[in-house]
Parts: structure tokens; C-alpha cells; sequence
């Protein structure tokens, strides 16, 4: 099979509804350049139509691009040979209610971006030119059509008539990103030549409990079989070295075969072993030609959800056993990187999941409302040792389920299982994203009543409950299915079964940070926190009159409902500031860093050993941005890491120190999340504000493995104005360390700690200080690597970080306070 990109040649003009479609394709007006896969923005943007809809408050000036149809034209030349072949046109994604006609005949509509379409089109190409052509309607007022003939449904975020098109519903605007909705063939576009085609293969593995064999069961699916059509399956261990080859005639539509591996080598998540993978690759050929031929990389592991009672507390756990080991899936969520999907380069990608591997996260979770990534991501994922949560692409509304959107919904959900199920960091598929909270804030779910959905008030349930599972059984039988995130059965919220939206901490109570552990879930798959976009990431949005933390076009670069305000109160309760964009930044940014901090080292000391697994997992809202934006991102979208994606690694390392200050004492702990029980020293110092030291103590104390251990806490009388630290030393080398202020923060006074960094070989560094520093926070212009950053030094304590790229570049240090120090 010979495969044609068409991804040159295209344009796009806006379509004159006055004229046919046929009529208006002929025209010479109005066409521009056009990349593809692409969408009209891009094209829009290239051609100087529309300003950068990121800038300012460009967003609401290019509303209209979204009320109106777009015409894409794609001129390609054949040769005779080519022509005279059987030919089918593939789109891999068409956004969203597209016709398609090639050389003046109607051959496709299609109305679900997730849905790739394959159209035989043998008798409408010849040689010479031909003339692909498509017609994107406005989704908005395909939607608003579709609302006003079935009512308008409940929704959070974006305008309700999204819940009726198969699009990825961020595009209506979301609580972090702006509305843009794009319309345009967004993913390749490819004239396949040649009829006989490996259609699908499949290969799940099933693993033995002891993981001691594992069974590759490969099914080679081949399309328009001719005479002497044969299937040769090739395996090869992660080595390099064939382990097995198996050669057949095609008869009927399939072969399958089975491959048994002994000892097979793993695929282990980062920090726990290799990522160990199999190359399988399946050639399809008649008489010596390779018709066709696909290769998959594929993993060894065994996955458990297991949902166990725990021991001495209610209901059961959430946790993922990986190869038999329990892990704490400690991660975040995943956003779109950007609107315009085709501008996030595979660097952009690697750049961010590296960043998650290197503050210590074990899982990402695709959320619902975005798009099922590209294959890029997932091999990423792969190779990194990141697990993968899958969301089914639905968030946050009362789905429908007519039989039309049924029907839809299934081919996307086989479509995209088909795609993705061979990745061995895809360890669930979920549903959607909190459709059922929406549901219960509605009185629409009664868990108990398992009847026909489609006739209730909650009528996706089908989709969750019937549809999907029954695509993920047939099609993906080895990954775990889970109806929803949220899910907890009865009650979304249960603090006790399930997986749980901790959103008392900003939205719902507001309830101050430091509570975090109180709202607990078995598996806490969203909380978050806002901060700033780094400085120079918001003054490249915001126009040289409007740089103040209250301006107009500050608060449109923040799309939290009450967002600002809500910023305005933690900040209140927590810290002061200078009113200047640039402390906005560092406060809102430290603070964020603070509160994530607490919640996960508060939830990671519930991972209590075997049969007290009580809190499995906790993914933060959210890893990424998809503009420059406040919002609760830890890495902005210039990849610039804030200052919590620092404070999160801290407390997802291998081991992590925890202390809790209750008035006077203390409480202590040590988190070891590796598979072996470590002697340990533990080493805890309490310094007044001038750097005086108030007592030192030694505690050695041997940390059982993959636990919380509980520190017997000496007695102490803190004096109120003290910080308490904590270091934890393993064969004599400091692994983790914590400290503990008197809070609020805003009562300390602002004074100039005195910090030294002191320059090394290879880019590390020494800071110290002369008396304790909060959220000290080392800045270069360029962005550079650090190994840690946002630190809080004690006096006697000195701290290595290394800053790869750093060289001689003047550091920007800044502390708790540094504002008022100075001033
Ligand atoms: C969640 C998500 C998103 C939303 C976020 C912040 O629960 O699922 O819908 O962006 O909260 O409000």
C-alpha cells in the first residue's frame, strides 16, 4: 500500500453563502494559504486575516471566526499508474461538521472530530489533476440547531450546545483556556493506493500472577485479500533479538497466534525498574511484495486496580498495583497544550512529561474535556514510565444519548481504543470527567436504578455504564475500565470508595489549604490551586498599561469563575505583597506551591502499608496551560516550571519528611516509597528568626518500606516565633527534608535572611543563610533546569541544587516577603 500525504497545496477561504458550495470552490476570491492537518486559526493567523488570539483581549475580537463556514481545497496531481489503483481517502480527524467531495462528487460527511473516516474513492480519482474539497460548517450553529430541537442540557464551562457535537469541548472555553472554535481537517489527510491492507492488529498480553509468562495474542485483521495474500508476525525481545516468527496464508478475513514468553522482561513505571518493550511488527505480502506492514512497541506489566477493604477504617482502596508492587500514583492532569494542537512540537510534549517525571509523578490522567493525545504523547508516556489515566472525552455536563450520538460515540470509542491500546502506560480507561458530580448537583443519579438510562434524567449513563465498558471489553480486554472521575457508586463525593474531585480547597468551601487532608479521597484525581503564568509569560500577553495585577486584561487571562476574587482570599489568609505585577506573581506562585505541598504530603501520609492503603493517589489540577494564563497549572505555557512543581517533587520523592506543628509540638513522619526498609537518621533542629538555634535532636529510626512511618515526636515547647526542621539521612547523604513555620505566613515579619549562593563545578550550587528563609526562589532570564528550587533554608544547612545551563547568568533570588525586606 502506498500511502500519499496530502498535506501540501491546500487553502481555505470563508465560504460565501450565497453560492453553492460547487460554485464557490471555483472562484478565484478570498482562498488562503492553508496548513494541514491544521485548522482555519492557523491559516488565519499565517495570513495576517486575525491577530494573535492569545494577545490581550484579541481572544473576543475573533469570535466570528467561529459563526461562520470555511471551505478547505485541496489541488494533487496523479500519475496513471497511481490512478489505476484501488484508492481510498483517509482522514485521521476532521473538525467537525465537514462534507467532503473530490472531483465535483460528494463522498463524506462526517460530524465527530475523533472519528477517522476511510472513503474508497477508485472511481472518482484519475490522472492528472484532481480536486479534494471540504466544507466545515460552524459548529456553533450546528450545535445551537441541535439544542433548539432537543432542549438545552446542564452544563459547567463553555455554552451547552457543545454537549451535542463530538468536539473536544474546551474549544467553547474553559475555566483556564479561551474559546476558540476551531474548524479544519486537524489531523493528516493521506490518498491510500493499493486495496490489500492490514486493517487492525491487535495483540493484548496476558500476564501470569507471578508475571512469570506472558502471552502475546496477536490478531492481524487484513482487508480485500487477494490470491497468495500471507501474514508474517515477527517478535523481538527488548534486546533486539527475534524470539519468534510465525508466517500464514490469509484464507478468511484474520490469523491469530499466540505467543507465550517465559521470564518475560517488564515494563516497570519510572523509579521502579526498565521500560522494557517488545517490537512486534506484522507484514502483509503476496507473491515476494510487502502489501502492507505495522509494528507496535509493546510492554509487559501486570496492572491491578485493587479495591480492597482497608483495615481499620471504612470502605475500600483505590490503588494501582504495578507488577504486583502497590504504588502511590502520585501525578497530575493532563490539558491540551495548546488550542491549536498541530503548534505543540514533540519537544513541547517531552519537555513537560519530563518535567512530571522529574518532580517524582508516576501518573498522568488525560482529562475528558480535551482530546485523545497523539501517538507521540503516549509513546512518550512509554518510554518515560509514566501510567496514563484515559479519559473518554466527556467533562463536566448532561450528555445525551439518542440513538444518533450513541452510534457516534461508539465509533470514536472503538476508534481510539483501536489506536491506543497497545501502550503500555495506558493503565485505565475512565468514562468522563465529572459527569456524574453534574448529575448528583442535579438530583439526575440514582445509583440504585439500573434500568433503561436513556429514559431518565441522566440518560449517559448508557454511555458510561453500558456503552463504553462494552467497547473497552471487546477491544482492550486487558486495561481496567472505570465508569467516571469522579466515581465513588452511590455518591460521587465518598471520601471512602473510589476516586474523588477535591475541590473544597477553591471552588465549593473555600476552605483554607492547610485543611486539604480533612477532604481526602481513596484517590484524589483533581485538586488544585491557582497561580501567575511566570512573569515574563504574562508581560508577553499583556500590554504595557494594563500591568497590574488588577487590570482588565490580567483578570481575562484568568477564566475561573469569581477567579480573582478567589485568588485575592488565599492570598489574603496566607501572605502580603507589593500591589506590582511582579510580586503578584511570586505570591500567588509561592502560595500555590505551599498548598499543593500540603495536600500531597498530608494524602501521601496515609499510605499506610498493607491493609492501610487508605489514600492511593493524588493528581493535581493540572500539569499544564493551553495559553498564557492564571489558573492552577504548574507549568505555564512557555514551559516555565513554577515554583510547586518544586515543592510537589519534594514531597513525591522516593522519601519525603513531614511535620506538622500543633501549637508548641510536633507531629513527624518519613514517607519511603521504595521497596526496601532504609536505616535512617533523623536530624531535627529548631531556630528562632534570628538564627539562633533552640535545640537538636537525633533520632535513628529504620523506615519500613513503601510506607508513611509515623516519627516518634520528641517533646518540645516551640516558642511561637521558630521554625522546626527536619532532615533525613540515608548512609549519611541528606534524602529528604521539611520544615515547619508558625502560620499564617503574613505575621512574619519581613527581613533580609541573608542568603549566600555560592558557585561550583558543573553548575551546582551552595546556598545558605545567615537566618530561615521561606520559598527562596532562584530566577535566571533564560529558563534553565534546576534540580530544585523554592527552597526553605536553615541556618548550619546548607543546600546543593544543580542548575544545568546556568554558566556565569546573573540569579534573581527572591524569599518570603522579599518585597517588603527591600523597601
Ligand atoms: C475540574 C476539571 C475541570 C476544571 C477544573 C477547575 O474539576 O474537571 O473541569 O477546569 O476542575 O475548575
Amino acid at each position: 500500500m502506498q500511502k500519499l500525504a496530502l498535506q501540501q497545496a491546500w487553502q481555505a477561504k470563508q465560504r460565501d453563502p450565497q453560492r453553492t458550495v460547487l460554485a464557490d470552490s471555483t472562484s478565484s476570491e478570498g482562498w488562503i494559504a492553508a496548513p494541514v492537518p491544521g485548522t482555519i486559526y492557523e491559516a488565519l493567523i499565517a495570513a495576517e486575516r486575525i491577530p494573535d488570539p492569545f494577545d490581550g483581549l484579541n481572544e473576543l475580537a475573533v469570535q466570528w471566526v467561529a459563526e461562520v463556514d470555511w471551505l478547505y481545497r485541496c489541488d494533487f496531481e496523479l500519475t496513471a499508474e497511481q490512478a489505476n489503483q484501488p484508492a481510498a481517502l483517509h482522514f485521521a480527524g476532521l473538525d467537525t461538521i465537514a462534507t467532503v467531495w473530490i472531483n465535483g462528487q460528494e463522498i463524506l460527511n462526517s460530524d465527530n472530530m475523533f472519528v477517522p473516516q476511510r472513503v474508497v474513492v477508485s472511481n472518482q480519482i484519475h490522472v492528472g489533476a484532481n480536486q479534494l474539497l471540504i466544507e466545515f460548517r460552524s459548529a456553533l450553529k450546528h450545535g445551537h440547531a441541535l439544542q433548539a430541537e432537543m432542549g438545552q442540557l446542564g452544563v459547567w464551562n463553555g455554552d451547552p450546545s457543545r454537549l451535542y457535537l463530538r468536539k473536544a469541548q474546551y474549544h467553547y472555553g474553559w475555566d483556564w483556556g479561551p474559546a476558540l472554535l476551531t474548524a479544519g481537517p486537524w489531523l493528516p489527510v493521506t490518498l491510500e493506493l493499493g486495496a490489500t491492507r492490514l486493517s487492525d492488529l491487535a495483540c493484548p498480553i496476558s500476564v501470569a500472577d507471578d508475571c512469570s509468562t506472558a502471552i502475546f495474542a496477536v490478531t492481524a485483521t487484513v482487508a480485500d485479500v487477494q490470491a497468495d495474500t500471507a501474514v508474517l508476525i515477527q517478535l523481538w525481545n527488548p534486546a533486539g533479538e527475534l524470539i519468534a516468527e510465525h508466517q500464514q496464508l490469509v484464507v478468511a478475513g484474520n490469523i491469530q497466534h499466540s505467543i507465550t514468553v517465559d521470564q518475560p522482561s517488564l515494563w516497570w513505571p519510572h523509579g521502579y525498574g526498565q521500560q522494557h518493550r517488545y517490537r512486534l511488527a506484522v507484514k502483509v505480502f503476496a507473491n515476494q511484495t510487502v502489501l502492507d506492514q505495522q509494528e507496535l512497541q509493546l510492554g509487559v506489566r501486570r496492572v491491578r486496580l485493587v479495591q480492597e477493604p482497608l483495615l481499620d477504617e471504612a470502605g475500600e482502596t483505590f490503588l494501582f498495583e504495578i507488577n504486583n508492587v502497590p504504588m502511590f500514583s502520585g501525578g497530575a492532569n493532563w490539558i491540551p497544550a495548546d488550542l491549536l494542537t498541530n503548534r505543540v512540537s514533540n519537544e513541547h510534549y517531552r519537555r513537560l512529561l519530563q518535567a512530571a517525571v522529574d518532580s517524582h509523578m508516576l501518573m498522568i490522567r488525560i482529562w475528558g474535556g480535551g482530546i485523545y493525545e497523539v501517538d507521540h504523547f503516549y509513546d512518550l508516556c512509554d518510554q518515560l514510565g509514566l501510567l496514563v489515566w484515559q479519559d473518554f472525552m466527556f467533562a463536566c455536563g448532561m450528555y445525551p444519548a439518542h440513538p444518533a450520538f450513541l452510534a457516534s460515540v461508539e465509533a470514536e470509542a472503538i476508534a481510539q481504543v483501536q489506536r491506543l491500546r497497545h501502550h503500555p502506560s495506558i493503565v485505565l480507561w475512565c468514562g468522563n470527567n465529572e459527569d456524574y458530580q453534574i448529575a448528583q448537583t442535579f438530583n439526575a443519579y440514582d445509583h440504585s436504578f439500573q434500568g433503561d438510562f436513556t429514559k431518565t434524567s441522566f440518560p449517559a449513563r448508557e454511555i458510561y455504564e453500558r456503552l463504553l465498558p462494552k467497547v473497552c471489553a471487546s477491544y482492550d480486554p486487558t486495561t481496567i475500565y472505570w465508569p467516571g472521575s469522579p466515581y465513588g457508586g452511590a455518591d460521587v463525593y465518598d471520601k471512602t470508595r473510589g476516586d474523588r474531585h477535591t475541590w473544597d480547597v477553591w471552588h465549593s468551601a473555600m476552605a483554607p489549604y492547610q485543611d486539604y487532608p480533612k477532604y481526602e479521597g481513596r484517590f484524589v484525581s483533581e485538586f488544585g490551586m491557582e497561580s501567575c503564568a511566570a512573569l515574563p509569560t504574562l508581560l508577553s500577553v499583556i500590554p504595557e498599561h494594563e500591568r497590574y495585577p488588577q487590570s482588565r486584561t490580567v483578570e481575562h487571562h484568568n477564566k475561573s469563575e469569581g477567579g480573582a476574587r478567589r485568588l485575592a482570599v488565599y492570598l489574603n489568609d496566607t501572605l502580603r505583597f507589593e500591589n506590582t505585577l511582579e510580586s503578584y506573581v511570586y505570591a500567588t506562585q509561592l502560595m500555590q506551591a505551599e498548598a499543593l505541598a500540603a495536600a500531597y504530603r498530608g494524602w501521601r501520609r496515609r499510605w499506610g502499608g498493607a491493609g492501610r492503603y487508605a489514600v492511593a493517589g493524588a493528581l493535581v489540577w493540572q500539569l499544564n496551560d493551553c495559553w498564557p494564563v492564571i489558573s492552577w497549572a504548574i507549568i505555564d505555557s512557555a514551559l516555565r516550571k513554577k515554583p510547586a512543581i518544586y515543592s510537589i517533587g519534594r514531597e513525591l520523592a522516593p522519601i519525603s519528611a513531614g511535620l506538622q506543628r500543633n501549637g508548641a509540638t510536633i507531629e513527624a513522619w518519613v514517607v519511603n516509597g521504595t521497596i526496601e526498609s532504609k536505616s535512617a537518621t533523623i536530624q531535627l533542629t529548631g531556630y528562632d528568626l534570628h538564627g539562633r538555634l533552640l535545640f537538636e535532636q537525633n533520632i535513628e529510626y529504620e523506615l519500613a518500606a513503601n510506607q508513611a512511618n509515623p516519627i516518634p515526636s520528641p517533646n518540645l515547647n516551640l516558642p511561637e516565633q521558630s521554625v522546626v526542621g527536619m532532615q533525613v539521612l540515608v548512609d549519611g547523604v541528606v534524602v529528604a527534608r521539611a520544615s515547619a513555620w508558625p502560620e499564617p505566613f503574613k505575621y512574619l515579619p519581613a527581613y533580609d535572611p541573608q542568603i549566600s549562593v555560592t558557585r561550583m563545578a558543573d553548575d551546582w550550587l551552595e546556598i545558605s543563610s545567615q537566618h530561615p528563609a521561606k520559598g527562596v526562589w532562584l530566577q535566571t532570564e533564560a529558563e534553565i533546569n534546576w534540580s530544585d528550587n523554592l527552597l526553605d533554608l536553615l541556618p548550619n544547612q546548607p543546600q546543593r541544587i544543580q542548575a544545568c545551563g546556568l554558566g556565569q547568568q546573573p540569579i534573581d533570588i527572591k524569599w518570603l516577603h522579599w518585597d517588603q525586606a527591600r523597601t
